[in-house]
């Protein structure tokens, strides 16, 4: 028998995306909830040794054998190919191409980056990137054969902590997912979805993606005004079950 257990946490964005997949795809699934915020779980040898790199989420995918796959954009192409369930793909070779490239799009933009530079407290959030700094230098000390790993761990959060407060960084992360809006605001143009009148992979991503926009406060492009296409697509995403039931959730994390 098939089962899916995801590793992930209600706020994650990342985590959102494959949940919404599992929703769409029609498939049940148990979930283990990673803490990234207080206890920094991603961080525990156990996990790292199932996602080298230390982040959610995760997933396992036991059919008699067990798979293990990390990044969401790489899950839910994998939960899309899946014969059971709801089809997510579509049929024609042109539009699989076009799907293809939409979910790219929208995986391009630095949702992290953008999250960290407007989480209403900058002192919360640098707590939480410092405590990341920490117990990953603190576990390649304890852990010889992961230090390697750890050390990535700690760059990355340094990272996110020196890019989130670079003006010219998030504008240019900005202006990358102004493009990618642009993009998908011409292709809803006489369309129900990104790819015309069949939900597919493309719509899931995307919807959790504006879904962040909308979060992080970047109504301009989310308004009928700007984009209508859009705004209007983005209304219609949310009133579907699978948006609850994926808890794609409008929530900061530790305000
Ligand atoms: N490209 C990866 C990014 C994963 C990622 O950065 N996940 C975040 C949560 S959305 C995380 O685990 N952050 C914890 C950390 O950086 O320590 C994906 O899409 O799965």
């Amino acid at each position: 028998m098939t089962s899916f257990m995801l590793y992930h946490h209600p706020l994650s964005v990342c985590s959102m995306k494959v949940r919404l997949a599992l929703e769409e795809k029609g498939l049940a699934w148990s979930g283990r909830v990673i803490d990234i915020v207080q206890k920094q779980e991603q961080l525990e040898p156990w996990y790292l040794k199932l996602n080298p790199k230390g982040v959610i989420p995760t997933l396992e995918f036991r059919n008699g054998t067990t798979k293990v796959l990390t990044d969401s954009a790489h899950i839910i192409r994998f939960v899309a190919s899946l014969s059971e369930g709801n089809a997510l793909l579509p049929q024609d070779e042109s539009d699989h191409q076009l799907m293809e490239r939409l979910i790219d799009l929208a995986d391009d933009i630095d949702l992290q980056i953008l999250s960290y530079a407007r989480h209403p407290s900058m002192e919360k959030s640098e707590k939480i990137l410092n405590a990341r700094v920490t117990k990953s230098l603190l576990m390649a000390e304890q852990h010889p054969e992961l230090r390697s790993n750890y050390l990535v761990c700690a760059e990355r959060s340094e990272n996110s902590k020196t890019f989130r407060v670079d003006k010219s960084h998030i504008e240019d992360v900005e202006q990358s997912a102004l493009e990618a809006i642009t993009f998908a605001e011409k292709q809803l143009q006489n369309n129900s979805f990104l790819l015309g009148e069949t939900y597919t992979l493309a719509d899931v991503i995307w919807t959790v993606v504006l879904s962040r926009l909308d979060l992080l406060g970047y109504s301009a492009w989310l308004d009928k005004h700007t984009f209508p296409q859009l705004a209007s697509y983005y209304l219609r995403m949310q009133h579907r079950k699978s948006y609850t039931l994926a808890q794609i959730q409008n929530e900061w994390w530790d305000k």
